[in-house]
């Protein structure tokens, strides 16, 4: 089963992985743990399980959340179809154009003089999954300015539908719409309706965690759309086109769609769905222990809708009230933890659900038997350690 993102597709299976050159994780510094605390290795990741990453860059293949509440920049995964892009903070522009009354144009001083605005937003690559032990998500404080006021200075004529993103990087693409393959350069691109772009939480960003965006991040310029999935944040962005129809470039319509059955009365449904807001998931993803006193840390993923719940069960047992961090915002990951005493000697395992306020559950695994894409990998993640 295609498992990941590579440069220019997919590459199959977990030992390719191996080969990937589009991700990369730092290995980072643990943060510091208490007197007589130690971390409990994952059993349920192979101990030779290893992977290179692009740039010199290796995958920590045990954590991805190592404690600490911002995904360190060197730790923040990496996602690119086409290759990082290198663009000249001194030429650079963002044009916006299409269906608005007053086309834009805006050079990296210019848009920097435009108010400031910070969120902290944590997101997921919807390829993330248990077949890379659901590593390719982090969390971050970005900061840049607004898009609505830029959209409504630039005038959103009463048929414009469709705002699309455009990234300065390209590729060649194999486009066969009723005739013959042809290969065509095109830029990523993703797109979203005028209302979802006008909302307040969507930044321009050239900032992350306090520091420039870097290049493998998007700089000068990217898209951050919290509570989405990580391909709608469109890195290196220097175009915004405004139309009255659907965009339905690769991204948006190949790569990125879900399909899943749906049981609706005694028939079901083939429903092709886009790759848009996370699915409420959550997984246990470090685990310590102080002499008999066990913990348990995770973090839960959503489109920002408040939580109910989080559960966790160790073994088989019942579900337990996990407790909510107090640095959680409404898109920022929401941390977790779980405190237990005693366990037997032997192997365990550990696994969390999540509840929305709408009473929207994480799935068990088999709830997603019949999704037979590879987006969107929410369901719950049973996590194996022994001791
Ligand atoms: N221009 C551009 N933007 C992009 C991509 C890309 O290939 N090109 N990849 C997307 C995907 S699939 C993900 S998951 C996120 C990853 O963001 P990161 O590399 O900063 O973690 O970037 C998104 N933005
Ligand atoms: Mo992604």
């Amino acid at each position: 089963m295609a498992q990941q993102l590579s440069r220019r597709g997919l590459i199959k299976g977990g030992a390719a992985f191996a080969s990937m050159a589009a991700i990369g994780v730092l290995e980072g510094a643990l943060p510091a743990l208490a007197q007589g605390e130690e971390v409990i290795t994952w059993t349920d990741i192979p101990a030779n399980f290893t992977t290179a990453g692009r740039g010199g860059r290796s995958l920590d293949t045990r954590t991805v959340h190592k404690g600490t509440f911002f995904t360190p920049t060197e730790d923040f995964y990496l996602v690119q179809h086409y290759g990082a892009t290198t663009l000249d903070p001194a030429t650079y522009k963002l044009r916006i154009t299409g269906l608005v009354s007053k086309p834009i144009e805006l050079s990296l001083a210019q848009l920097r003089q435009r108010p400031r605005t910070e969120v902290i937003a944590g997101f997921e690559c919807s390829g993330s999954s248990p077949a890379n032990f659901n590593r390719l998500c982090g969390n971050a404080r970005w900061a840049g300015t607004s898009l609505s006021p830029l959209l409504r200075e630039a005038g959103l004529l009463p048929h414009a539908r469709e705002v699309v993103f455009f990234g300065a990087d390209k590729g060649m693409e194999s486009v066969a719409h009723g005739g013959p393959a042809q290969m065509v350069e095109q830029h990523f691109g993703r797109s979203m309706t005028t209302d979802d772009a006008m909302k307040p939480e969507l930044l321009l960003c050239w900032e992350m965690n306090g520091a420039p965006l870097d290049a493998t991040h998007g700089a000068p310029v990217r898209l951050i759309v919290p509570g989405w999935y990580g391909v709608a944040n469109v890195k290196w962005l220097d175009h915004i086109h405004v139309q009255d129809t659907r965009y339905v470039g690769r991204f948006m319509s190949r790569d990125y769609v879900t399909l899943i059955g749906q049981k609706i009365g005694d028939q079901t449904i083939w429903n092709e769905t886009l790759v848009a807001r996370i699915r409420v998931k959550s997984m246990v993803s470090r685990l310590t222990r102080t002499g008999t006193s066990y913990t348990a840390h995770g973090f839960v993923l959503n489109d920002g809708t408040p939580l109910k719940s989080v559960e966790v069960r160790v073994d088989n047992g019942p579900w337990q009230a996990a407790q909510l961090d107090s640095a959680n915002t409404q898109y920022s990951w929401k941390l977790f933890t779980y405190q237990w005493n005693n366990l037997s000697a032997g192997e365990h395992t550990i696994v969390s659900r999540a509840t929305d306020a709408n009473g929207v559950v994480q799935p068990e695994e088999s709830v997603l038997a019949d999704k037979k894409t590879r987006w969107e990998n929410y369901a719950q993640f049973t996590r194996k350690f022994t001791v």
